[in-house]
């Protein structure tokens, strides 16, 4: 059995390094060290990181470094850029870089270079596109579009409508765009409500185009179209599909001609840089779609060239790490103060918990430290009225990503600097807190000013006024978000997973959690779909028959 990481020196001196800073707060450390901010901050890219109020010396940062250094971080970095197969399990390479490898440098996989297949299909992109937004793609009767309908889920759906969502100010005034994930009927029903089928495309998004939830939309989707133009050639006006798998696109009825084709190397949770992207390209023109690919590429440079601790995602995988691995965290809360990142948080939970959501090594063995944190989080100002209390109040260690735009994407008056001061307002309450010596005191004031005001107070309370600060936070901060910089925003993220999977020695690239899923739901389903009443010669568990039998009894009423 090879080597845990956390059997290795660096794992060791880091605990040991734990227990001398557990006692020491956040407040404690800016208070030893005048340039805490200059000597904990980092500006890349168009990023500019201040990781200052964390709980963090430079002792910290060298034994992380070694961390890596015995996990082979360098070595594992050069590995994915030159498209090995580093993800063993489905011995696939993992090149999302390849696919905004905007200096075309030679990227091969079996000795073939993947270049040519990705400006290729970006090529298409550009032509489909432009037809689609300057009306020349015309629908079966001859109108042009004006709804576009991507059809997907998981890493099909949430990557694209994240970047969708985020790049609005970027739109073709004439389009609309949805995004139907869900199988409950209840989606895909409602987007239709709301569409003219003679301006609809619809963008069948699957890797696989397997997956259950999907083609059953896509196929109500179609039949829908057909009922609605009463003919179904319509569809090949109507429908595109992006796959990896071209035959089974051509059985579903969808022509080569109008299909995107991406790669086994590129993982879902990865693919929004592939024909995946289509309906942003669509949105905001491949121009701006090619900036997302360009703000990715130069990230992954300093990804690839960067020193360990120059290196942002470097850094912040490592703090990640220091969280979970040594100080017991199991949350992190991602909080944008920029509301068109309000579906960042549900995108980084897939991009993250995927990734690194797994008990066993790249070799198989069990690990026996925490891997992943949970990711949750929502658009700052709106968390600050809901769940900020238990990250102010409350008992977890919720180590919080700030993400924070200086300029906004609008010219309303006066509301960029109520964001922009929230959110530096929040951030150093959570660090400071508020001691039992400040609440009396402020108390105090209180007291007087009440009192005068002839009001009689609660001023008895003072342990519920107490704030213990010390929670850790990142600031983030870009100019604005451009295509640009939201794809060096994403990049930064998902290399920042990358490096935390090496740490953890599993591979971040497979999930057979969801294969699960896909599996156990093919095979119930048609035990719902059969006419007999009793399952009982099926092999599940009492619970799960009882239940089954509940629901068919109940339908077949
Ligand atoms: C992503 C996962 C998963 C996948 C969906 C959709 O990394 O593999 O979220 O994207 O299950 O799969 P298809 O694209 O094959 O429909």
């Amino acid at each position: 059995m090879d080597k845990l990481i956390n059997q290795g020196t660096a794992w060791a001196a880091l605990k040991k390094h734990q227990k001398y800073l557990a006692p020491v707060h956040l407040r404690d450390l800016f208070a030893l060290d005048s340039q805490r901010f200059e000597r904990f901050s980092i500006e890349t890219c168009g990023l500019f990181l201040d990781y200052s109020k964390n709980r963090l010396t430079n002792d910290t940062l060298t034994l992380l470094q070694h961390l890596a250094t015995e996990a082979n971080l360098a070595d594992w970095i050069a590995r994915m850029f030159q498209g090995e197969k580093i993800n063993n399990t489905e011995r696939r390479a993992a090149l999302h870089i390849a696919l905004r490898n905007r200096s075309n440098c030679p990227i091969s996989v079996d000795g073939k270079d993947v270049m040519y297949d990705v400006n290729a299909v970006l090529a298409k992109m550009r032509l489909f596109s432009n037809a689609v937004r300057d009306g020349k793609w015309r629908g079966y009767t001859g109108k042009p579009i004006e709804s576009i309908v991507n059809i997907g889920i998981g890493g099909s759906d949430l990557g694209p409508a994240m970047v969708t969502r985020a790049l609005n100010t970027y739109h073709h005034p004439r389009l609309q765009s949805y995004f139907v994930s869900n199988v409950d009927g209840a989606h895909l029903s409602e987007t239709l409500a709301k569409l003219d089928p003679e301006t609809s495309l619809f963008i069948i998004a699957s890797k696989t185009f397997t997956t259950q939830e999907t083609m059953l939309n896509a196929r109500s989707a179609r039949q829908w179209l057909i009922n609605k133009l009463g003919n179904d050639k319509a569809v090949a006006k109507h429908f595109v599909a992006i796959s990896t798998a071209t035959q089974k696109v051509t059985e579903f009825g969808i022509d080569s001609a109008h299909q995107f084709e991406f790669w086994d190397w590129v993982g879902g949770r990865y693919s929004l840089w592939s024909a995946i992207g289509l309906p942003i390209a669509l949105m905001i023109g491949q121009d701006n779609f090619e900036q997302l690919l360009d703000g990715a590429h130069e990230l992954d440079k300093h990804f690839e060239t960067a020193p360990l601790l120059k290196n942002l995602p470097v850094l912040m995988g490592l703090i990640d790490v220091w969280y979970s691995s040594f100080w017991g965290a199991t949350t992190q809360a991602i909080l944008p103060y920029d509301y068109t990142l309000a579906l960042f948080p549900a995108y980084l939970q897939q991009l993250v918990m995927e990734s690194l959501g797994k008990r066993v090594t790249r070799e198989g063995n069990r690990v026996d430290y925490p891997t992943s944190s949970i990711i949750w989080g929502a658009p700052g100002n709106n968390g600050q009225h809901a769940f900020y209390q238990l990250l102010h109040q409350g008992t977890h260690l919720v180590p919080a990503d700030f993400i924070i735009a200086l300029d906004s994407q609008h010219d309303l008056p006066g509301h960029q600097e109520a964001v922009l001061s929230n959110a530096l307002a929040q951030t150093h309450a959570l660090m400071m807190g508020r001691n039992i010596e400040e609440t009396r005191a402020e108390l105090e004031i209180l007291k007087s000013t009440s009192l005068q005001k002839g009001e009689i107070g609660k001023f008895d309370k003072l342990p519920h006024r107490v704030f213990p600060g010390n929670q850790p936070t990142n600031t983030l901060l870009y100019k604005k978000l451009t295509p640009a910089v939201l794809g060096k925003l994403i990049a930064l993220y998902e290399h920042k997973v990358f490096v935390q999977s090496v740490c953890w020695g599993i591979n971040p690239f497979d999930q057979w959690g969801v294969e699960l899923g896909k599996q156990v739901a093919s095979i119930l389903l048609p035990t719902l779909q059969t006419d007999q009443e009793k399952t009982a010669h099926l092999g599940y568990d009492s619970s799960t028959k009882g239940l089954l039998n509940y629901i068919k009894i109940y339908r077949s009423r």
